[in-house]
């Protein structure tokens, strides 16, 4: 079987990007499952410019096909932090009960047309012989008032789709899955990926 190796650590990510790839030839790999050990510096500005740096990083690793995704929540209302800061807002360690406290906190008395937000995914990916590509995507939603459901990860709990009247973190995988930043931005590299491989016959 042909092996992808994606560049994460989250296990969340994990678990989205398996799903999408089930039905293709590859086997998807985190880097503990491929004993890559690197701490890759996420010091870009952009989602592209990390998920690049770090797909970079282990193909360049690895010499096998690197996938890499940056991600994150942009909220209107503060200007579009956290952004690419999603995961050291408020402090690395800090746990996303008491991140997405601070959203709502931050928000409290704020009207609904003033709590847009987006998650935003940036997917790299980087072939053995040099070649790469990435694809970004985004879904909206508002910010809910107070946190609900218990699937997905990170800020999940306070992303309300309006379409699902729903949080990301209510919704089941299967949902997120036919919606999501990382979900849209995945079809497209997947597709990228068939096609540069010749294993797909068309764009
Ligand atoms: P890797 O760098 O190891 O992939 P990470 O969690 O640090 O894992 P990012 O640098 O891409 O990932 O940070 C993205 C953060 O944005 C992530 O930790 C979440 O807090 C948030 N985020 C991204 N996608 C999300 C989603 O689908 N649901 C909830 N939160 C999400």
């Amino acid at each position: 079987m042909d092996k992808i190796i994606f560049a994460t650590g989250n296990k969340g990510k994990m678990k989205e990007i398996r799903e999408i790839f089930k039905d293709t030839s590859y086997m998807v790999l985190s880097m503990e499952e491929a004993r890559i050990n690197a701490d890759i510096k996420e010091d870009g500005t952009t989602f592209e410019e990390n998920a690049l740096i770090k797909a970079r990083a282990v193909a360049g690793l690895s010499g096998e096909i690197a996938m890499a995704d940056d991600s994150g929540l942009e909220v209107d209302f503060l200007d579009k932090a956290p952004g690419v800061y999603s995961a050291r807002f408020l402090g690395e360690d800090t746990s996303y009960e008491i991140k997405n406290q601070y959203i709502l906190d931050k928000l409290k008395g704020v009207g609904k047309e003033q709590r847009t937000a987006r998650f935003v995914c940036a997917i790299a990916v980087v072939f053995p012989d040099g070649r790469e590509a990435v694809r970004t995507a985004c879904i909206e939603g508002i910010i809910a008032d107070v946190p609900a459901g218990e699937n997905g990860f990170g800020y999940d709990p306070i992303f309300y789709v309006p379409e699902f009247k729903k949080t990301t973190a209510e919704l089941t995988m299967e949902q997120k899955n036919q919606i999501s930043h990382r979900a849209k931005a995945l079809a497209a590299i997947k597709d990228e990926v068939l096609f540069v491989e010749g294993k797909g016959d068309c764009r």
